[in-house]
């Protein structure tokens, strides 16, 4: 316990908080692009061989390539909560995957990664998938006022698929209102069929692209998915022009405010299931629309930073790029990922992906890049995206952020900006499945022991569930394969009960 604290107090006496804030010239636009499933080994950058994706291995080049970047979960909803609030998702019980009609579950009034940068001066916006649930409960009123949602915890624009690309309501959300809705054909979201509506199950052969683990409920533009619609028939998106869709908005968003310090988090739905890219880019990787989403997503992230070159912000924004969770290869859907994967290794050199506690699950790619700012490196220190709402606060110069403000989250900005390769002492792992959680410091990796499957056999996922506690050297063995838990006690003990600590929250608590 003692030493726990010394350690945090040592790495905040390293790593201040915003106390002073940063003169107004330093303070730059921010633009955080988050993949979603995109892994550790799908960019070229990070060393795959058969996806083109020159346009983020320009930016890691001349910015910094983090080797040690993680999320905080590995699914979408818990990560996203942490990154957004600064506060472990574990810590709450309904932060798990949300379902079509979650209610808004970052209850507005949070402090927020968004909230800070408002308060700070900046004019901020989200584009793209939310999966934070909306309204109140028992369910959102999808025709009518959809409230609260972003606008209420920070940003101050939003244009968002509510869920996943995956789930229903297969339409965007500006503001509080569904897009482009017809009054006289209102839009509604049920968990059971309930007017006898076709869906993958009965009308299965009938679909543009088959299922192979859930998603048959309603089908949207010949793909079944998760969770039943009705109505809202002019309001429903096209999958093929949604990375398009969501650059125009985004451009849109840089157009509008490009003259003040602003915040867009651009939130892509490549490589989420269905990965339907544009035409296009059909085609353009040996592995069928899996790898070809990523092209997309790559041509996404160049499209907006072609934007602030056009708009002559692009020495004064820093841009920030990495995703939800680790890959996932089959994740509902008979795509061709599985049959035309080859030599690709989407989690590069490490376990699991997805779902997962093995590093595969959240240890992602992770690039800084600002123009003339951030020297050009790689870097090893470990950073959370549990770090960004006050990393970001620091860089934006925010007032000294309140105890109760993403308490779980450090200020690394000296490693952000590649002036230090000292990160976090050590970082959380966490399925999003369950409570069990893993951590790493230093080189080793300590997974505690669980009781759930250790294989998902409809993913093929391992999941690092074990009875037996593992512990890993990933210097020497990144790939988690030999448990050294009996080897190492004393390593094991200690790694046990930073973990402990950090759960109660001594370890992690900034002051
Ligand atoms: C799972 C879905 C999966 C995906 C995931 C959420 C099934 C069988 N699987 O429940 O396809 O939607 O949830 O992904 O329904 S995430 O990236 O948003 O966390
Ligand atoms: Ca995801």
């Amino acid at each position: 316990m003692i030493r726990i604290t010394v350690i945090a107090t040592i790495s905040l006496a390293l790593l201040p908080l915003a106390a002073s804030p940063a003169p107004a010239a330093d303070r730059p636009n921010i633009v955080l692009l988050y993949g979603d499933d995109v892994g550790y080994g799908d960019l070229g950058c990070y060393g795959a061989k058969t996806i083109p994706t020159p346009n983020i291995d320009r930016l890691a080049a001349e910015g910094q390539r983090f080797t040690s970047g993680y999320c905080t979960s590995a699914t979408c909803t818990p990560s996203r909560y942490s990154l957004l609030t600064g506060v472990y998702a574990w810590r709450r019980r309904d932060t798990g995957i949300a379902p079509p009609n979650s209610p808004a579950l970052i209850k507005p009034g949070t402090p927020t990664l968004p909230s800070m940068m408002k308060d700070a001066g900046y004019r901020t916006g989200i584009v793209g998938k939310w999966h934070l649930g909306l309204g109140e409960p028992p369910k959102p009123e999808w025709s009518g006022e959809i409230n609260p949602g972003p606008l209420e915890i920070g940003f101050d624009e939003s244009f968002i698929m509510p869920t996943t690309n995956d789930r229903v309501p297969c339409v965007y959300v500006r503001g509080h209102r569904v897009v482009d809705l017809d009054p006289a054909d209102p839009v509604d979201v049920f968990e059971k069929n309930p007017d006898g509506q076709p869906t993958g199950v009965t009308h299965r052969d009938d679909l543009k692209m088959d299922w192979t683990h859930g998603h048959n409920d309603s089908i949207v533009n010949g793909i079944g998915r998760i969770g039943f619609m009705t109505g809202g028939r002019s309001a429903r998106w096209n999958d093929e022009t949604m990375g398009e869709v969501f650059v125009n908005e985004a451009r849109d968003f840089l157009v509008r405010n490009h003259d003040k310090p602003f915040f867009l988090f651009y939130s892509a739905q490549q490589i989420h299931v269905p990965r339907v890219p544009h035409p296009r880019f059909v085609g353009r990787t040996p592995h069928g629309p899996r790898g070809d989403s990523v092209v997309e997503f790559d041509w996404c992230v160049g499209q907006i930073v072609a934007a602030l070159e056009e708009l002559g912000v692009a020495d004064n924004t820093l841009v920030i790029i990495t995703s939800d969770n680790g890959p996932v290869i089959d994740d509902g859907y008979r795509d061709q990922a599985v049959k035309r994967l080859g030599n690709h290794r989407p989690a590069g050199p490490y376990r699991g992906g997805k779902y997962s506690r093995f590093e595969g699950g959240t240890h992602v790619p992770w690039v800084v890049y600002w123009k003339g700012r951030v020297q050009p490196g790689v870097s090893d220190a470990m950073i959370s995206q549990i770090d960004l709402p006050r990393t970001l606060a620091a860089l934006a110069g925010a007032e000294p952020t309140s105890a109760d403000a993403a308490p779980d989250s450090l200020n690394l900005l000296p490693a952000l900006l590649g002036e230090t390769q000292t990160g976090r002492d050590f970082v959380i792992e966490h399925s999003g499945l369950s409570q069990k959680l893993a951590i790493r410091k230093g080189p080793w990796k300590y997974i505690e022991p669980a009781r759930g499957q250790a294989i998902n056999w409809d993913t093929h996922m391992e999941l690092a569930n074990s009875q037996t506690p593992q512990l890993y050297n990933l210097n020497d063995d990144p790939g988690e394969t030999t448990n050294l838990s009996e080897q190492q006690p004393v390593v094991l003990d200690e790694l046990r009960s930073l973990l402990d600590s950090a759960r109660r929250g001594s370890a992690s608590v900034s002051p």
